[in-house]
């Protein structure tokens, strides 16, 4: 790919932000090259600034549910920045989008409009501590919730169940509140319970870990979460950012039959705007200002244009739409593995509906040890294959992709020929 204007406008971006890029992973660090600076997007296109067209699998990231420039999306948003971008006050439009995300998801009877995923989730554990009245908090290493202090922890070294940030710039008193588990195993939750239960507020997972890549719960794991944390009298918390209105109409929690106390919510909520939500049952949910004493404020939340862009998401996001998301999603899956046999290439490849990722390592894949097995080196041949043959998946082997409601049979048709090709190129260099 030409990529001479990306070329440019990469380096006089480094000049201006740290690594010309407003999002770390956008930089190709994990897969090296140039990031294309994209000039528009249309359905499951999108172009960059050297007239580079690409079949996109990033999609945002996630909010791109129903393609690019949908014109019910775009027309909403023409016809809200016509009253005016932002007034910092109530509006019906932020009712009726908290009361689509109340009817569609199970266990949730109030829901707080706020700016992004990683707000969201930094606010609903605040609020699982001010209502428990216990500091600290499991969560899984290789899940992601955002950049929030309290979630850039990892396990801690040798017997320390204690996690230790991993970042510079958070200090070890966040970290000492943050424990570390292990996705998929219901007994290293067991044992952080049992030695720390009476100061745990709360547990914290993204149900499919989706920051690894795709890892799916194990039958029965999230099942067993719901029945550890009624136990030992902490609250179960659900990061639906990436799974919520993606994997069904009501996330995870209606997807695997288990409802958590509380719940954070971005992406297709926003329909490509910036969002994020929290909320649950209306007993947790009372404790939040001004109703409650638990503290969290945004100027922009429940911007109407967001708000206007994440109802018209959601209006066209009916059963039918899940439906053919999920058998786009299979007729790739099915097709894949196909290719995938016929060249011989140890891919073990993960998807719920229209997420899914393609782990090089034969798996399985349970949590994110598992994907350090994976040869990075073959994936960025893979990534960089596919970029070059006009495919856009995510810059990273701990990302997962996205079909939109625009992937056609004919658009995934031509990804399995360009990726049957580069399978066999790799092969052909590996041998
Ligand atoms: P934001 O603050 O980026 O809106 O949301 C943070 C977040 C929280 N929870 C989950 C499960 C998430 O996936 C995310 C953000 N996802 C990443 C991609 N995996 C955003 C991309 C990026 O960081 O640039």
């Amino acid at each position: 790919m030409a990529l001479n204007n990306s070329k440019k406008f990469f380096d006089l971006s480094k000049e201006r932000m740290p690594g010309g890029v407003n999002s770390p992973v956008r930089a190709f660090s994990a897969v090296g090259g140039i990031p294309p600076f994209i000039k528009r997007a249309k359905g499951a296109y999108v172009f960059d600034v050297d007239g580079n067209e690409y079949v996109d699998y990033v999609g945002s990231w996630g909010p791109m549910i129903l393609g690019h420039a949908h014109s019910h999306v775009l027309d909403a948003v023409g016809n809200a920045v016509g009253d005016g971008l932002s007034f910092g006050a109530p509006t019906e439009k932020e009712m009726i989008l908290a009361e689509m995300i109340i009817k569609r998801v199970p266990g949730c009877d109030l829901v707080r409009l706020v700016n992004s995923g990683t707000e969201a989730t930094m606010s609903v554990i605040r609020l699982a501590r001010g209502i428990t009245g216990k500091n600290k908090i499991i969560k899984f290493a290789g899940c992601y919730h955002g950049h929030a202090d309290s979630f850039l922890i990892e396990a801690g070294s040798g017997a320390l169940t204690f996690g230790q940030p991993n970042s510079p710039g958070v200090t070890n008193g966040t970290a000492k509140d943050t424990l570390i588990a292990e996705f998929n195993s219901i007994e290293s939750v067991e044992e952080l319970l049992k030695n720390h239960g009476s100061e745990i507020a709360g547990v914290i997972l993204e149900p499919v870990n989706g920051n690894a890549g795709c890892i799916l719960p194990n039958d029965g794991f999230l099942k067993q979460l719901r029945l550890l944390c009624d136990t030992y009298d902490c609250l179960l918390i659900f990061d639906e950012v990436m799974t919520g209105f993606r994997i069904s109409r009501g996330g995870a929690a209606e997807y695997f039959s288990v409802i958590p106390d509380l719940y954070a919510f971005g992406k297709i909520i926003g329909g490509g705007m910036p969002i994020g939500a929290y909320g649950g049952k209306k007993d947790f949910m009372k404790e939040m200002a001004p109703v409650g004493p638990i503290y969290q404020a945004g100027t922009l939340s429940g911007n109407p244009i967001a708000v206007s862009a994440g109802i018209a998401t959601l209006e066209l996001l009916n059963d039918e739409a899940y439906e053919k998301l999920d058998s786009l999603g299979k007729y790739f899956e099915d097709e894949l593995q196909k290719i995938i046999v016929k060249n011989e290439i140890d891919i073990c490849f993960m998807r719920i509906g229209s997420m899914f990722s393609l782990f090089f390592h034969l798996g399985p894949i349970h949590n994110v040890e598992d994907v350090k097995k994976c040869d990075f080196t073959m994936f960025a041949k893979y990534f960089h294959g596919l970029f070059n043959k006009g495919i856009y998946i995510a810059p990273s082997q701990h990302e997962v992709g996205f079909i939109s409601l625009c992937h056609d049979v004919t658009i995934l048709d031509f990804t399995l020929s360009k990726i049957d090709e580069v399978f066999n190129e790799i092969m052909v260099s590996a041998s």
